[in-house]
């Protein structure tokens, strides 16, 4: 079998993806996630202009040879957009290789160790009642885990608070730029989650992300003070680019931390793993190496006590989220899967095997990943450029987000 084709789609079906298609000489073909939220055409150029011209004519069957080849062939190792592109052609090679063996993707990584996958979705409130409310909506729709963000008082709402989880609605031609106060954020959020467990009990999972604003300091505080509240974890608290900085909450928290989603190699994690300094790799298939990425991250992590927890939102296509099912339905430190839901236009550009019941999702048993694109319906949603907003203190300084 030989690589014939390798197609680039991108399409704004409510948020932007691009998706790789690999066609073999036997007609059989794979598809692949490559979307860098705010950054696609990048990987676009990468794709077209290096990639794809490389792998024309080789056995798609040589998986891990393609990837190194990529990685360790274009000498420019690690790095976002280089790291999405081998992503989107390793899971269009699993898919491929997965339909060759006629088996779901799972069976090929040696099979189910669990039945369903736990998922945690997204709510957020303009205030406490608010967020409230939403939780408890989604519990009665079957949810075992949900994170919940609250808006700060005195200041307009910001990205991953309140009060919507469309994330469309957040989408801009430019970036927005928004206002953060840790001073104001850190009082509010053991607030928050007392009310939530005073109304919604114990059984259910809390999560919270912090989406890296504070420091290893103000983190190893908010860590503490919401340890009565019993989180399930506590996330992307502090950026970290500096690993050995969360050994300073390790120290003071026994708040779960989990981290990752902006990783792209097992490097950027390997001290926060071998260390025991977090309990969740929030790793992708999009975004670290695709499937073969993923493997060997978790089973890395396996010997260190750390679960994985693939990053899920919207930006995450439903071919990177099919890819990670079946990654999560075999692999055997699973911890939970993030799951924002899709809107109805990217259903319909991706129709998929995987499906959410309740709480959970199963990954179906279809051949390869079981997710496709249809590519007259991409047709109907061209690209429009569109990013994250930025985040500032009061003062004006540039803020993490
Ligand atoms: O900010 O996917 O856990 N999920 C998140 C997401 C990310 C976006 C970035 O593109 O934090 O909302
Ligand atoms: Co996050």
């Amino acid at each position: 079998m030989k690589i014939k084709e390798i197609r680039v789609i991108v399409a704004s079906p409510g948020r932007n993806f691009v998706t790789v298609k690999i066609i073999t000489d036997e007609g059989l073909y794979g598809v692949g996630d490559a979307t860098v939220n705010g950054r696609e055409k990048a990987v676009v150029a990468y794709l077209e202009d290096h990639v794809i011209p490389c792998l024309i004519g080789r056995d798609p069957m040589r998986i891990e040879d393609i990837w190194q080849y990529l990685y360790k062939g274009a000498y420019w190792r690690r790095g976002p957009i280089t790291m999405a592109a081998i992503s989107g052609i390793d899971i269009a090679l699993w898919d491929i290789k997965a339909k060759a063996a006629n088996m779901p993707l799972y069976q090929l990584l040696g099979g189910a160790s669990r039945d369903k996958i736990m998922i945690y979705q997204h709510v957020g409130g303009r205030d406490i009642e608010e967020t409230v409310e939403g939780v408890v909506a989604l519990r009665e729709k079957g949810l075992v885990a949900i994170r919940a963000q609250v808006s700060i008082p005195g200041l307009p709402p910001i990205y991953g608070t309140g009060p919507s989880t469309d994330q469309s609605a957040m989408v801009q031609t430019l970036p927005v730029e928004e206002v953060w106060s840790t001073h104001k954020y850190l009082p509010l959020v053991p607030k928050l989650f007392e009310r939530l467990r005073d109304t919604v009990g114990w059984d259910l999972h809390l999560l919270h992300d912090v989406h890296h604003r504070l420091t290893p300091i103000e983190a190893a505080r908010l860590g503490r003070d919401l340890e009565p509240y019993r989180l399930f974890w506590l996330e992307d608290a502090v950026p970290a680019e500096l690993q050995e900085g969360f050994r300073l909450i390790r120290q003071h928290t026994t708040t779960p931390l989990a981290l990752g989603e902006i990783f792209n190699t097992i490097y950027d994690c390997q001290q926060l793993i071998s260390e025991q300094l977090i309990d969740y790799i929030r790793v992708t298939s999009v975004h670290a190496g695709g499937v073969t990425g993923l493997r060997r991250i978790f089973d890395f992590a396996a010997i260190y006590h750390v679960r994985s927890a693939c990053h899920g939102p919207m930006d995450v296509s439903p071919i990177a989220m099919g890819a990670n099912v079946h990654v999560d339905r075999w692999v055997p430190n699973f911890g939970i899967q993030e799951f924002s839901g899709y809107l109805e236009a990217t259903h319909e550009m991706f129709p998929h095997a995987w499906e959410q019941q309740g709480g959970y999702l199963v990954t179906g048993e279809a051949i390869g990943h079981g997710v496709d694109i249809d590519e007259k319906v991409a047709a109907k949603y061209p690209y429009k450029q569109a990013y994250l907003p930025i985040a500032r203190a009061e003062d004006g300084t540039l803020w993490s987000w």
